[in-house]
């Protein structure tokens, strides 16, 4: 039997099957959304298809009673361990009003659900950085012993809101986690393009804090990384970067074409490292996951992905005076 290494991070049986059964309800619902999109019944999508591990395996590793997630579009993993639902992320993509995100108002991607500090972003990316330096800055002045954690892809690592929030963040030791999922391409601009340095987490130094780069596709790496920042961050030791790398293992959107930038067999290369397939072989050699289990869970999360989808979709739309709501003072 091959070593157990959950036990050695504390994490039971139990706990690594609710990981593996998160990060394959949230490959189903991403796969279902093509589906709908492909058949026009919804307008887009944009895929967390091989960055699971690293959002469940961090999301995780953080207290999901009060800390914030600052989570970026991809972040399907991170927000259905912070407590939102398939149904919720279906009523998202349909667009409807009872999308707790926006009220369909949203392009999907776009989370929010207050009361799970789950925290909206906007459509110019890397906005969320600076954000949750602000929301760690004022846990620090309140004395609350919280972390904000925030996601963005390697490409947004580039912009000046990463930078101002990454210095900030360090010089005052705020209790921030930022953890960028490297998916080796920023649309069609590939990696080699868009950094000078080696890694992202060469960055650290830079603002003070510690970098680390983890196998992305291993769930118990990314816990592990992220549960040593948490509890720095906790002891008022400050923020910490961690780069996850992992392969976006679908085009950057509906509306992409990969084939016009990359190769199908670097594509069909990646897949061997899909990280559905090897945690699950991974909890099978440890004993922890069997044929049969294994099919429990899959049935469970059809089923869940079913009703949501018909929900969604059967549900009514907002009226359209509704847009006006939150624009204008009422
Ligand atoms: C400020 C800004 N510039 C450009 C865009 C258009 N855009 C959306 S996603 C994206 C790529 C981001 O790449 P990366 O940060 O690596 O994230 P990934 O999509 O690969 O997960 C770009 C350029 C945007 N939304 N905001
Ligand atoms: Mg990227």
């Amino acid at each position: 039997m091959a070593e157990n290494r959950h036990h050695a991070l504390g994490l039971s049986d139990e706990t690594v099957l609710q990981m593996y059964e998160t990060m394959l309800l949230a490959r189903k619902i991403d796969e279902r959304m093509w589906l709908l999109n492909r058949s026009g019944k919804i307008p887009f999508v944009i895929s967390c298809q091989g960055q699971e591990a690293a959002q469940v395996g961090a999301a995780f590793a953080l207290d999901r009673t009060k800390d914030y997630v600052l989570p970026y579009y991809r972040d399907m993993g991170v927000v259905l361990t912070f407590g939102m639902t398939a149904r919720e992320l279906m009523l998202s993509a349909f667009a409807k009003a009872e999308d707790p995100n926006s009220g369909g108002r949203q392009m999907p991607g776009h989370f929010g659900k207050k009361k799970n500090r789950i925290v909206t972003g906007s459509s110019p990316v890397t906005t969320q950085v600076p954000h949750a330096v602000g929301i760690a800055f004022a846990g620090k002045m309140e004395k609350k012993d919280f972390v904000a954690f925030v996601t963005f892809g390697e490409g947004s690592s580039n912009q000046g809101d990463f930078h101002e929030g990454a210095n900030f963040a360090g010089v005052h030791k705020l209790p921030v986690i930022f953890m960028c999922e490297n998916n080796k391409y920023a649309i069609s601009v590939p990696i080699q393009k868009q950094l000078a340095c080696e890694k992202v987490s060469d960055r650290a130094i830079g603002y003070g804090m510690p970098g680390y780069t983890v196998d992305g596709n291993d769930p118990l790496e990314v816990y592990r990384v992220v549960k040593e920042a948490a509890d720095r961050a906790r002891r008022g030791e400050g923020p910490t970067l961690i780069e996850a790398v992992c392969y976006r293992l679908t085009p950057h959107s509906s509306d992409d074409d990969d084939r016009t930038y990359r190769n199908p067999e670097e594509v069909e290369e990646a897949k061997k490292k899909d990280p559905i397939h090897t945690f699950g072989l991974y909890l099978k050699e440890v004993g922890v996951l069997t044929e049969e289990k294994e099919k429990e869970i899959l049935d469970r999360v059809m089923k869940e992905v079913n009703e949501a989808t018909d929900y969604a979709e059967k549900a009514p739309y907002a009226e359209p005076e509704h847009a006006l709501r939150y624009v204008y003072a009422e």
